[in-house]
């Protein structure tokens, strides 16, 4: 009897660990375990000495990229485009941008990337597509045609549209008239990109048909571009001018029936391929983006929430607010739903020259700093290229020097409105997108080493101390830095799985956290200032282990120095 009963409860155990082990890896993905490199391919690596990046400069890297230790790479688009906003407004959806190469040169990367292990994430754009698409072209040779509806128009009989607010216009006026058929058409964005008709169903049936095209290849993701902004109330209410562009997002995204276009997605394309989705903007508020990403909704996998770094916007930007923001998106996304983990991406700033200090006393220890933090967060870290050598804003002064279709349009509308051209320029020269679109310093050779020709972009001054070469040799240097960071990392599922908890809460100058599972424990502390500091906590760390550091003596002391950054493993 006593027997039977001792069996009983040894099958019932291993019932139990069972359904335990199954239950916890079902929660356990692949994607949430990368780091995902985005490159940006115009200004990563020239092979033809147009001046311009492409698919067989990346290939050249490939063994570079491998050498990080990331997973996964995320390139911006490279489809056949006008370029009017650097691929964003793709003119063929099945064929490659012609300075990028070749589909060849594409089957080629992607074999380059497989062999090495390494995923990739193709940029799906389906808010707009480029006005040299074929589908505008017809759309708009008459109102009859039958790719009419494939796009938003609205007939200039009826009087003006109501506004739309457009983020690249020159006059911030998302409709534009075209007299061939006397019709304004809608564009969120520049008006070579129009708006994509997602309530007709062609539409969305060409859109999965051409992702299937894509995942066949073998492609391991998409990310959805400005997914949020794809569907529109058509029945065009009248929403108030003033509060643009402040309440873009609120009048403009997440518009119904955008989740049922999403599951279409899914059914159609996701659930085909073991493949992961991510889109850009995580709608209005935390119930979008859960109702984006949950899990058991079949939508998408992760959020990518532009909360944090919107912040930076604000002139009452904190430290304080920082730790909140992320630790109120820790906390709602604790038991559902997964986050992406970015401070930086090709529409913004540089992440050292925005978050941290790239004055040359600072630069290497706050770049370092901010990578401990994009690497110990709960979520999949998005790293941008570039940061990784701790590149920094070019921050040009005159207008000709930029290249971006938001900075050159937003510089034309400052002219319209006050003329304050000045105070433009100010701000282009922090926050313009082509501080981190320069091209990517590979060494101290001319242009960096980028490429041959004239490249596209200027390329920053600070080549010859700031390159992959130089940095290859130093063992302290950024990019080595990045490179034992992500192997932590990969040593400690901790700091994947682990619960996320905010330590010394109100400390205005040092962001500490601890991750913690099963029976590990770590403390990640980060001072986001020049200063020396220190920081509060119960916690024992005199027997703690130091896992990682920016500076080569790093005390247990709870004493900082200027953007010192440690990661304890607490025992
Ligand atoms: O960005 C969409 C988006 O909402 C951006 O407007 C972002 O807030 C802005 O660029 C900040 O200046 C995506 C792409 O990431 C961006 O590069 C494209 O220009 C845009 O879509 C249009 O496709």
């Amino acid at each position: 009897m006593k027997i039977r009963l001792l069996f009983l409860i040894f099958c019932l155990s291993l019932f139990a660990s069972n359904v335990f082990s199954q239950s916890n890896s079902s929660n356990q993905k692949w994607w949430k375990e990368a780091v995902v490199y985005q490159i940006y391919p115009r200004s990563f690596k020239d092979s033809d000495g147009d001046g311009v990046g492409d698919l067989k400069g990346i290939i050249s890297k490939l063994d570079y990229i491998k050498s990080l230790g990331v997973d996964v790479v995320w390139l911006n688009p490279i489809y056949s485009s006008p370029n009017d906003d650097n691929g964003y407004d793709i003119s063929d959806y099945r064929n490659i941008m012609k300075e990028f190469g070749t589909m060849e040169d594409f089957d080629a990367l992607l074999k380059g990337m497989h062999e090495r292990g390494i995923k990739f994430v193709m940029d799906v754009v389906v808010n707009h597509s480029s006005d040299e698409h074929e589908w505008f072209k017809q759309s708009r040779s008459s109102r009859t045609n039958p790719y009419r509806n494939y796009y938003h128009w609205w007939p200039a009989e009826k009087g003006e549209p109501p506004y739309r607010f457009s983020q690249f216009d020159v006059h911030r006026n998302a409709w534009k008239y075209d007299s061939l058929t006397n019709a304004y058409y809608l564009h969120y964005f520049s008006i070579k990109q129009p708006d994509l008709n997602w309530e007709n169903p062609q539409v969305r049936k060409e859109v999965f048909d051409m992702m299937n095209f894509w995942a066949k290849k073998g492609v391991d993701g998409f990310r959805l571009d400005a997914f949020q902004f794809a569907c529109k109330d058509t029945t065009w209410p009248v929403f108030p001018k003033e509060d643009y562009p402040k309440d873009f997002i609120k009048y403009h995204a997440m518009v119904e029936p955008i989740h049922s276009y999403l599951k279409e997605m899914y059914d159609n394309v996701f659930s085909k391929y073991d493949v992961m989705s991510v889109a850009e903007g995580a709608g209005r508020n935390f119930q979008d983006a859960h109702d984006l990403v949950d899990a058991d909704r079949n939508e998408l996998n992760l959020a990518y929430a532009f909360d944090p770094i919107d912040a930076r916007w604000s002139k009452d930007y904190s430290m304080l607010q920082m730790k909140k923001i992320f630790s109120k998106w820790d906390s709602v996304f604790e038991n559902k739903g997964w986050l992406s983990i970015f401070l930086a991406n090709h529409d913004n700033a540089r992440l050292v020259s925005r978050f941290g200090n790239d004055d040359p006393q600072y630069r290497e220890v706050s770049s370092k700093m901010l990578t401990t933090f994009l690497l110990t967060m709960r979520g999949t870290p998005f790293y941008y290229n570039g940061d990784e050598l701790g590149m920094t804003n070019i921050r040009f002064n005159k207008i000709e020097d930029y290249k971006d279709i938001a900075a050159l349009n937003g510089y034309k509308y400052a002219q319209s409105i006050n003329g304050d051209t000045g105070n433009y320029i100010t701000f282009l020269k922090e926050n313009g997108r082509d501080n981190g679109r320069t091209p990517y310093q590979w060494n101290a050779n001319v242009n960096a080493g980028f490429s041959n020709g004239n490249p596209w972009l200027s390329v920053n001054r600070n080549y010859k101390t700031i390159n992959v070469e130089a940095e290859e040799k130093n063992a302290n240097s950024c990019l080595n830095y990045f490179r034992k960071a992500i192997q932590l990392r990969k040593q400690n599922n901790v700091l994947v799985y682990g619960k996320y908890e905010l330590i010394d809460k109100d400390n205005s100058k040092v962001y500490a956290y601890t991750r913690e599972l099963n029976d590990k424990k770590l403390l990640i502390v980060l001072n986001f200032t020049k200063e020396n500091t220190s920081f509060a906590t119960t916690l024992d760390i005199s027997h703690s282990k130091i896992l990682l550091s920016n500076y080569s003596n790093a005390s247990k002391n709870k004493e900082l120095k200027p953007y010192e950054a440690v990661v304890y493993e607490l025992h």
